[in-house]
């Protein structure tokens, strides 16, 4: 089902909206974007990726890695990845600095069937959905629980093993085709170094580090913490939010399989993150579409003010 309306953020988008939007980007930016479709789903849904990155083609700046609905209820995050997307591409400018050092990877739409499915069904549908073959399908009880279905820790605290759980893990790590994409872009791309990644997620206003598998922190958990802070004031000057900073267990709850680990655990990228967004639990996953653009406009100030400081400029 597509609305057949124009993109915009002040009001939610279904996937095919994005999507054409997406490919519009590819067409009409061609030096800044470039548009990959990294796999497709169970349900013949796109996996799509976008990569922006100024000057040369043949060199690779180190990578910053975006991504946002991971889980179909999440809707306020694949709205902040757009508007990412968007003021990157129609105002680069702005970011000359941003651009000069690093390339962007954005991929607004992690789990397309779930969002199809939350946009459609069942509003408060969080997991992919996939058919596990077994008496749970019969129940209903389909997909995994992607954000518990990647390769560092897997099967570890804070993930289900049985396909009724709501954190389901998957019958083992990359399991699905949406993880599995990601892992064979990340390793088709060995010549970027990741500088940083965020996972946007939604909602509770957190900036989360690794890990989310124990409570034993990384051994440059300070310097995590350090960058996280600044992104979070940075949000808190824009209109007053309110963020709290450190390890998944430490502000929300353990949880093993999570991109987050992964990236940094696995693919070697120091600033990894997981961000819960707007807002604080009053509507929780229901955000109004009115609070897409100021929840964007902070989050994304946040981001690009803990890369500044990253590469010290
Ligand atoms: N939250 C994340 C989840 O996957 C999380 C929180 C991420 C915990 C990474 C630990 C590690 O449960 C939402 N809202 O999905
Ligand atoms: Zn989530």
């Amino acid at each position: 089902k597509s609305d057949g309306k124009a993109m915009s953020w002040t009001e939610y988008h279904y996937m095919e909206t994005i999507f054409d939007w997406l490919d519009g980007l590819a067409t009409f930016y061609p030096e800044l974007v470039t548009l990959y479709t990294i796999g497709m789903t169970t349900d013949g849904n796109p996996l799509k990726l976008v990569k922006i990155s100024v000057g040369r083609k043949d060199r690779h700046k180190p990578g910053v890695y975006i991504d946002a609905l991971y889980h179909g209820r999440e809707w306020i995050s694949a709205s902040v990845a757009t508007w990412i997307i968007n003021e990157l591409v129609t105002a680069p400018s702005r970011y000359s600095t941003l651009l000069k050092n690093f390339d962007f990877y954005i991929m607004p739409i992690m789990n397309p069937d779930g969002y199809a499915h939350s946009c459609n069904y069942n509003r408060l549908w969080r997991k992919s959905r996939k058919a596990s073959g077994t008496w749970a399908d019969f129940l209903g009880c389909r997909g995994v629980d992607l954000n518990r279905n990647f390769g560092f820790h897997f099967g570890g605290p804070g993930s289900g093993t049985i396909p009724c759980s709501l954190i389901y893990r998957g019958t083992h790590a990359f399991s699905e085709p949406e993880t599995s994409a990601v892992r064979d872009f990340i390793y088709e791309n060995r010549n970027v170094k990741w500088a940083a990644y965020f996972a946007l997620h939604s909602y509770g206003q957190k900036w989360m580090t690794p890990w989310g598998f124990t409570e034993v922190k990384p051994v440059d958990y300070d310097e995590l913490i350090r960058v996280a802070r600044i992104g979070v004031a940075a949000i808190e000057s824009h209109r007053g939010t309110k963020y709290d900073v450190g390890s998944a267990p430490d502000v929300l709850y353990m949880a093993s399989g999570g991109s987050d680990d992964w990236f940094k655990g696995a693919a070697g990228c120091k600033y990894s993150y997981t961000i819960e967004l707007p807002d604080y639990g009053f509507y929780g996953f229901l955000l109004p579409s009115w609070e897409i653009i100021p929840s964007a406009n902070e989050t994304w100030f946040g981001i690009s003010t803990a890369l500044r400081s990253i590469a010290r400029m």
